[in-house]
């Protein structure tokens, strides 16, 4: 190589070993060797191949989820037969959800050459809505570029093409923007679809409820649609690992699919990341190279990652994993901790304000939920203490939890009415006892005004609750009237926001953003499949 090349080369490695270097933590000296760990077990993925199966029409019906319903057209032949131009707006159903790339070729119909490009434009989408609400201008919080609407512009015909960009879809609308006077139609269109989920999940009794297994069925589908190179949130949006939907991916995945590696890998990767006072980033993205949205730290999802951690061993029996992260689950509880009043309260004002989620609701409240959670997740990682003979370590994390639990009693609890600030929390960590919170959720539940959840990620924790105060009907009823509702509006995959009352809530201000295949929706095969007595009977 000549001296000026192997300059450039040396140069060009060096800013990845920069970039590489500054994006792990500085805080623990091992995150060199966690990124190592995390990238060998990084999954292979699987492709399979697939073909639209059907044409559609989008219906205005009000009836519908988002207003919007597709009727079926038939059989996809013209696309292959006829002139596109003949047919310039098309829309069709490849009948599932998926997640990859979209290849086509287009052939001439006639002897005519091609004396000019043809345009066309791709739109894909997760649910009717997207394919008939206009994109522009656009009105959203995020990104518009998260929109799934893709133009080409082919200089000849015959060609083979594929779309650069990953996509996640079931139905696509192909429009023709431009033409000259030459025939043409698809030669082939075809769908490679990707994911890390390989093994076949275990049937449910025969005695399962048709609604029942359907929603395990679709919780299944989003969840494989979500496991990919790391858990990602959504595939269509944000498509990168935040710590609150690993928690919930990772124990649906224990209960099916049983891609443990995915897993250790993502717990790695977080931990890796963290930054230099050791605090965990809510979420990191993979590539170019592994780095963290830096200064995204939610405090209730730090405090979940150990909880995820203890899963993982209760799991595997992988003690090497949970040694190596060991440290990291007590600097999550020492960071916690400093945002405490001297009296053991949650302090909202105490500087840094951290983002804490949750729920996807402005009127939530997060100071109690964050006093349960704390409590919580203190008792669990002192259950992971012991199980990793660290409970030196943690001698103090039991007494902390009681002092947490004592001071959320005397400020949150209405002991007469017998309702708690954020009762949900409030089950988990044990600071209600099960029949103080069986009589909580009662009451709540027949409040018709009380604030109910916004997105399944917080119904997850119901439902937790539920179970925990021995609520077995209503855990039964809130999964087949919350998740089934998303089946009986037509949801193939779990969307990231659900309020049966408002089809077009989005925390983005324009619900087309919204991810309509959510990882922390996944969660009914969970529950579906760890408690068979109540779901599978
Ligand atoms: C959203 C993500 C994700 C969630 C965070 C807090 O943008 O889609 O699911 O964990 O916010």
């Amino acid at each position: 190589m000549k001296r000026a090349h192997m300059k450039i080369l040396l140069s060009l490695l060096c800013c990845v070993g920069v970039f590489t270097l500054s994006a792990q933590s500085r805080y623990f000296k091992e995150s060199a060797s966690w990124l190592q760990k995390s990238e060998a077990c990084k999954p292979v993925l699987t492709y399979t191949e697939h073909k639209p199966v059907k044409r559609v029409t989008s219906i205005k019906d009000a009836s519908a989820y988002q207003g919007w319903r597709m009727r079926d057209e038939g059989s996809t032949d013209l696309l292959f037969n006829e002139s596109l131009k003949k047919h310039p707006s098309v829309i069709v159903d490849f009948g599932e959800h998926l997640t990859g790339y979209l290849d086509f070729s287009l052939k001439l119909l006639s002897q005519q050459v091609s004396d000019a490009p043809v345009r066309i434009k791709f739109t894909f989408a997760e649910v009717p809505s997207e394919l008939n609400t206009p994109f522009d201008p656009y009105p959203g919080g995020l990104s518009r570029a998260w929109l799934q609407d893709e133009v080409m512009t082919l200089m000849t015909v015959p060609i083979e093409a594929s779309i650069p960009r990953r996509v996640s879809f079931r139905y696509l609308k192909i429009e023709l923007l431009g033409a000259s006077s030459f025939d043409f139609a698809f030669d082939k269109l075809t769908f490679r679809a990707q994911t890390s989920a390989k093994t076949a999940p275990l049937p449910l009794a025969s005695t399962t409820d048709p609604l029942i297994r359907k929603i395990n069925e679709v919780g299944l589908l989003t969840l494989k649609e979500c496991m990919q190179t790391v858990y990602e949130d959504g595939p269509k949006r944000d498509r990168r690992l935040w710590i609150g939907d690993l928690y919930l991916e990772a124990l649906a995945n224990a209960w099916s699919y049983k891609n443990h590696d995915l897993t250790k890998r993502c717990l790695y990767l977080l931990a890796a990341l963290a930054n230099d006072e050791g605090l965990l980033h809510a979420t990191v993205l993979e590539t170019p190279t592994p780095h963290p949205q830096n200064g995204t730290h939610c405090l209730d999802y730090s405090l979940l990652y150990n909880v995820a951690l203890l899963e993982y061993l209760k799991e595997t029996g992988d003690k090497e994993v949970a040694l190596d992260l060991w440290p990291v689950v007590v600097r999550q509880i020492e960071m916690a901790l400093r945002q405490y009043s001297d009296d053991w309260i949650y302090d909202m004002q105490k500087k840094p304000i951290y983002w804490l989620v949750f729920d996807w609701k402005d009127n939530y409240d997060r100071q109690a939920s964050m006093q349960g959670l704390t409590a919580f997740s203190l008792e669990k990682s002192y259950e992971l203490a012991k199980m990793l003979g660290k409970e030196k370590e943690a001698r103090d994390w039991p007494r902390i939890a009681g002092q947490i639990k004592k001071a959320a009693r005397k400020t949150f609890y209405d002991q007469k009415n017998g309702v708690i600030v954020s009762q949900v929390w409030m089950i988990l960590s044990e600071t209600l006892t099960a029949k103080e919170g069986a009589k909580a959720m009662a009451t709540v539940l027949s409040m018709p005004d009380a604030c109910y959840p916004g997105c399944p990620y917080a119904y997850h924790y119901v439902m937790e609750a539920l179970l925990k105060c021995g609520m077995r009907q209503e855990a039964r009823s809130l999964l087949t009237s919350y998740w089934g509702g998303m089946v009986n509006k037509g949801a193939d995959t779990f969307w990231e926001v659900y309020d049966p009352n408002n089809d077009e809530l989005s925390p983005y201000g324009f619900f087309p953003i919204n991810s309509y295949c959510h990882a922390w929706s996944c969660t009914p095969v969970y529950f579906i499949n760890k408690y068979p007595e109540i779901f599978q009977r």
